[in-house]
């Protein structure tokens, strides 16, 4: 499945039109361990391997950071097809693999995720545990080719709501901003841009 999505900092009346009228799934908490190396291979691609609640995961920029106007990621779940992306030839755990190919934690973030949903739309209210709120406005699809259709859908949603459509950053983006700007920078220097 190909995820697109938006995301967007909410005052209190945005997250109030936001979710009129959309119903609630529930809340959850976990923990993501972010895995890259010393030089950012994996994020210098905005790509993202992280360990959510024991399992692993790999998100795949499908359009350069430059060229989009929202997210468009892969997701991965399996352990063997990350091994595969990482060209990483081990039956050994990622876990237990990942420290001798140079992989190793770079941000660990616990998330408030208030989940619903609203016509086809997933809504993430996430609350992270280093004190930022983030929004998120989620279609899956199948195919490269309904991912600009699904881009312009969630625009048309958030607007229909009063949300403003501005570059926001992610949880990991602000975390880097606040903790570690030398990776930030690393990040902004291989995508052309300013964050
Ligand atoms: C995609 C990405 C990163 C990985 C974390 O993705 P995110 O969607 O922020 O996390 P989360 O917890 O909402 O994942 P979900 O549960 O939806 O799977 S870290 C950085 N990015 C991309 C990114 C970017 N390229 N630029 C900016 C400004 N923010 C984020």
């Amino acid at each position: 499945m190909i995820e697109v999505e938006k995301k967007f900092i909410l005052s209190a009346d945005d997250m109030a039109r936001l979710t009129e009228g959309a119903e609630f799934l529930g809340e959850k908490k976990f923990v993501d361990v972010y895995y890259d190396n010393a030089d950012h291979a994996l994020g210098k691609k905005d790509w993202w391997v992280r360990c959510r609640a024991g399992r692993f995961e790999l998100k795949m920029a499908m359009v350069s950071y430059k060229e989009r106007s929202m997210g468009h990621y892969e997701e991965i779940e399996s352990e063997d097809a990350i091994k595969r992306e990482l060209n990483i030839a081990s039956e050994r755990p990622l876990r237990e693999i990942l420290p001798s190919f140079g992989y190793r934690p770079f941000a660990t973030i616990g998330t408030t995720r208030k989940k619903y949903k609203s016509e086809a739309f997933a809504i993430d209210i996430d609350s992270a545990d280093f004190g930022y709120e983030v929004a998120e406005i989620e279609l899956m699809v199948n195919t490269k080719s309904e991912m600009e259709a699904a881009n312009r859908k969630i625009i048309a949603f958030a607007e229909s709501r009063g949300l403003k459509i501005e570059l926001v950053r992610g949880k990991v983006m602000e975390y880097l901003r606040r903790n570690d700007p030398e990776h930030m920078k690393a990040l902004e220097v291989a995508w052309g841009v300013a964050l």
